[in-house]
C-alpha cells in the first residue's frame, strides 16, 4: 500500500456512482514489462524523441523510426495486461459514468476488457498510408518489409501522435468533457510532462473533482493533486478496489 493511506473521500467516491475519469500513461504498463519513456532504462534513454517521434524524423529516416516502433510492437505483443489495467476495467464494470483517457499506444487496456476509452496518442496496432491516407489494423510482428508499404505502394506510418502533431480532436474533446463532469479523476503512471494530455487533470481540478495521482515518483501535477498515492499502480489500484468493495474481474 502507498506510503500515505487513501483518504476516506477517495474510498467514498470509489464506492459511489459519481462519474470517474482515469488518465493513464506508460507507468500503468510498467508491471507488464513494457519500458516507460522517461524512467531510467526507459525507451528514450539514449534516444532523442526528436529522432523517432516526430514527423520530421519519419521524413528523414522512416526505417529508423519503424525500427523503434517495430520493437515496441514486439514488446507489447509479448506483454500481458497487469492488475492495474484490470482494476481500471473493473471500475468501469461497476456501471457508473466512466471514461479512460490513455496516452498509451500498447493496447493493454483494450486486452484487459476496457470499453469506455479514448486513445489520446493513437495506437501501435494501426498504420496509415502517407499517400492514400488509408488507415488499417496491422498486427504483424515483426513488420516485414520495414518500412511497410500500402497496397497502393505508399509508405505506411504508425497511427500514433508524434510531437508537433495535433491529438485526435474527438478523443481529446471527450476527455476534456469528462474532466469537467468527473467527481473523481485518477491520474495513473504518467510523468504529466506532455501537453495537452497533462492539462486534463487540471481541468478536472478546476471543475472541483477529487484528483488522485498514483505514481512511485512526484511529477509536476503532484503539488496540485487532491492526494498522491506513492507506489506502483499494480499494487495500489487493486488495494483501493478491495477497500471500496469493487470486485476485480478474474483474469479475462
Ligand atoms: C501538440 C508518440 C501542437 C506516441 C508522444 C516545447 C517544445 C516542443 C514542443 C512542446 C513544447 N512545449 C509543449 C510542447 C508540445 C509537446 C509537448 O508536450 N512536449 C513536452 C515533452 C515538453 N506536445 C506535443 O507536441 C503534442 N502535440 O502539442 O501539437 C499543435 C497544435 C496545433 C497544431 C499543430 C500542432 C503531441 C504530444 C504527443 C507526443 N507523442 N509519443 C508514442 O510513441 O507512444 S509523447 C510520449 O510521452 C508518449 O506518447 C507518452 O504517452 C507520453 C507521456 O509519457 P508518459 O506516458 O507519462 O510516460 P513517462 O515515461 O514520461 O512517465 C512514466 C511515469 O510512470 C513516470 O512518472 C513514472 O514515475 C511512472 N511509473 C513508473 N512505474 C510505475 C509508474 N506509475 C505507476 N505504476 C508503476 N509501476
Ligand atoms: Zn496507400
Amino acid at each position: 500500500m502507498p506510503s500515505t493511506p487513501p483518504s476516506p473521500r477517495l474510498i467514498d467516491l470509489l464506492r459511489g456512482r459519481d462519474p470517474v475519469l482515469v488518465l493513464t500513461g506508460a507507468g500503468v504498463s510498467r508491471e507488464s514489462g513494457i519500458a516507460t519513456f522517461r524512467d531510467a532504462g526507459g525507451l528514450w534513454e539514449g534516444v532523442d524523441p526528436a529522432e523517432v517521434a516526430t514527423p520530421e524524423a519519419f521524413q528523414r529516416d522512416p526505417a529508423r523510426v519503424w525500427r523503434f516502433y517495430d520493437a515496441r510492437r514486439a514488446q507489447a505483443a509479448d506483454a500481458e495486461p497487469n492488475a492495474a489495467h484490470r482494476a481500471i476495467a473493473a471500475i468501469e464494470a461497476t456501471g457508473r459514468p466512466f471514461l479512460l483517457a490513455t496516452q498509451n499506444v500498447d493496447g493493454l487496456h483494450e486486452r484487459a476488457g476496457q470499453r469506455g476509452m479514448v486513445r489520446l496518442h493513437g495506437t501501435l496496432w494501426k498504420v496509415r498510408c502517407t499517400t492514400c491516407g488509408l488507415v488499417t489494423e496491422d498486427r504483424r510482428v515483426p513488420l516485414v518489409p520495414l518500412p511497410p508499404l500500402c497496397a497502393c505502394g505508399g509508405l505506411l506510418r504508425p497511427e500514433v501522435v508524434w510531437f508537433g502533431e495535433v491529438l485526435p480532436m474527438d478523443a481529446f474533446g471527450r476527455a476534456e468533457r469528462a474532466a469537467r463532469e468527473a467527481r473523481l479523476c485518477l491520474v495513473v503512471g504518467t510523468s504529466s510532462l506532455v501537453e495537452p494530455a497533462a492539462g486534463i487533470p487540471r481541468t478536472a481540478l478546476e471543475a472541483g473533482a477529487h484528483v488522485v495521482e498514483i505514481n512511485p515518483e512526484r511529477t509536476p501535477l503532484s503539488p496540485f493533486a487532491s492526494e498522491c498515492l506513492t507506489g506502483p499502480a499494480g499494487e495500489i489500484l487493486p488495494e483501493l478496489l478491495l477497500r471500496a468493495g469493487i470486485p476485480m474481474e478474474t483474469a479475462a
